[in-house]
């Protein structure tokens, strides 16, 4: 069964939003497009409590881009983004959702955030995606969405470290870029863990 992942497509992430990704907005049709190629689409959505430890206004003189200890594990620091049930955590206008079998929310649990769509970043708790997948026998899946060098890259690490082959579609996927390399260093490690990453897919 073809199966698609799309990782934090959602408000804040595009222009204009709390935490924008440099051309993330130009995904949207990219993904629309992409989405009658496959059987099974599932989502995974940001979906912080307003207290969150990785918002910078939550620490006394922190600011973003700051980095803290939370929960045993270094977490950087970033503007308020994706709080629940928020315009800003809904999913990117224009973004066809029919289809969608089902939404894992992630980042949900205040102590601690989730940049992969399958554990929390102590992998404390499952998201129910793993298991999701292997009930229905599903090891390769193509994955697209934001951000390359954030929650695509742990999203893929992880996937891969459970046995799965995910697959990255480049040209549906955007970083942050921070640190000018990180989404080509992101692509490296995702590569040299055993992901596929193809330029683009399903070009009719
Ligand atoms: C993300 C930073 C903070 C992401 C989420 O979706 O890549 N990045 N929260
Ligand atoms: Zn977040």
């Amino acid at each position: 069964m073809r199966t698609l992942l799309i990782v934090d497509l959602q408000n804040d992430f595009m222009q204009g939003g709390a935490l924008p990704v440099p051309g993330a907005a130009a995904l949207v049709p990219v993904i629309n497009q992409l989405q009658p190629h496959f059987h099974l689409i599932v989502a995974c959505r940001d979906w912080h409590p307003p207290d969150h430890c990785s918002f910078a206004k939550n620490h006394p003189d922190k600011k973003p881009g700051d980095s803290i200890e939370c929960a045993g594990y270094l977490q950087k620091l970033w503007p308020v983004h994706c709080v629940r049930n928020t315009p800003g955590a809904e999913f990117a206008t224009g973004l066809e959702c029919d289809r969608w079998a089902k939404v894992f929310s992630k980042g949900t649990d205040a102590s601690i955030d989730s940049y992969s769509a399958f554990f929390d970043n102590a992998r404390r708790r499952s998201t129910g995606l793993a298991e999701y997948f292997i009930a229905r026998g599903i090891v390769e899946f193509h994955v697209v969405g934001v951000a390359t060098d954030y929650c695509v890259k742990f999203s893929v690490l992880d996937a891969l470290e459970l046995g799965f082959q995910p697959i990255v579609i480049l040209n549906a996927t955007q970083g942050i870029d921070l640190q000018g390399q990180d989404t080509e260093e992101a692509c490296v490690s995702m590569r040299q863990a055993g992901a596929r990453l193809v330029p683009t897919a399903f070009i009719n």
